[in-house]
């Protein structure tokens, strides 16, 4: 292990003494994920460790507490807010409940490809809602991506809403995404993560998410129909928490962030790479994907949703109207 230099040693003490909620020393960072290793959350953690602990020369530690060890996303955001856990990856959809302007990145078809995802979220539009998370107490770092989501159910193939009719579909716990599904005719069920166990006995009928959990989880194994809908884009939010955050040295803030951003750009990279393959293997262990849905009838299912209260709070409105033009 590195020497922690002089400097850390003492701002650690100090940051110790006086911080109210202590997650202990502000140089070990603590970062929540509920998703296991091999995930695309995991891969944002693991390569924003490597980064931090590099460029700081080991000043910095960080542990990954993953698999939901220390809650779900609902709970580990909560620590983040009262200090006790210092950061976390998160999928967009739980957010939404800490703070609305979430739900206009998570809205239905926003984004028509990766390129324009980026364009947004790296830009003023992104920083937009990173800064707005500081109302809550969130510093939000950076955006890194969970990916375009996709349907896949037990019971029937699906090439359009007619198909969803009365289908059971696990979400995550967010109005917006039951919004979503109830528009589409769904009976959605809001479950926090994760749901093997409930799909497996037929709890649920389906769920949906992007590719790569497929793979990671072999949801493969216990869905049959795939529907390429790419609904939502999902990014996770990297996020900490902001007491912590404002007290650390200005040039330690930077670092944090460019490694974050450095590591997004990777994770985000490494994901697009391989989604080519787990379709390929979600065919070959069986899968019945439907690539070419009528996506157009899914779209115009949930045309409504910018009308919900959901979005009525004038600062979420006007966000998700620049957003849409
Ligand atoms: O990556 O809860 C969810 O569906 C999320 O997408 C989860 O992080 C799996």
């Amino acid at each position: 292990m590195k020497k922690i230099g002089l400097f850390h040693l003492i701002l650690m003490l100090v940051l110790m003494i006086s911080t109210t909620a202590p997650a202990a020393n502000p140089f070990a960072i603590k970062l929540g994920v509920v998703t296991k290793p091999g995930a695309a959350q995991n891969i944002m953690a693991e390569k924003f460790k490597k980064r931090v602990e590099a460029r700081s020369d080991g000043a910095y530690t960080v542990k990954i507490f993953h698999s939901a060890s220390i809650g779900n996303e609902t709970e580990i955001l909560q620590q983040i807010q009262m200090g006790t856990i210092h950061m976390g990856v998160i999928t967009g959809g739980p957010f939404d409940t800490f703070d609305p302007i979430v739900r206009v990145i998570n809205y239905p078809f926003l984004f028509k490809d990766h390129d324009q995802a980026d364009r947004i979220l790296d830009g003023p539009l992104g920083d937009e809602i990173l800064k707005s998370l500081e109302t809550s107490g969130f510093k939000g770092l950076c955006f890194s991506e969970n990916g375009f989501r996709n349907l896949t159910n037990s019971k029937r193939a699906v090439t359009g809403p007619d198909q969803v009719k009365g289908l059971k579909i696990r979400v995550m716990s967010s109005a917006l995404h039951k919004a979503i599904w109830q528009a589409l005719g769904a009976n959605p069920t809001p479950m926090p993560w994760p749901i093997y166990t409930e799909l497996e006995q037929g709890v649920i009928d389906g769920q949906e998410n992007p590719l790569w959990v497929m793979e990671v989880y072999k949801f493969y194994e216990i869905q049959k129909f795939m529907t390429l809908t790419r609904h939502v884009y999902s990014p996770h939010i990297n996020v900490a928490s902001l007491n912590w955050f404002n007290g650390l040295p200005a040039a330690d803030q930077t670092l944090i962030t460019e490694a974050a951003v450095e590591a997004a750009r990777f994770q985000r990279k490494d994901n697009r790479e391989k989604n080519a393959a787990r379709l390929a293997l979600v065919r070959e262990k069986g899968m019945q994907v439907a690539d070419d849905p009528d996506v157009d009838a899914f779209r115009k299912r949930v045309a409504g949703l910018k009308d919900l209260d959901l979005y009525q709070a004038p600062r979420v409105q006007d966000l998700l109207i620049r957003m849409l033009e």
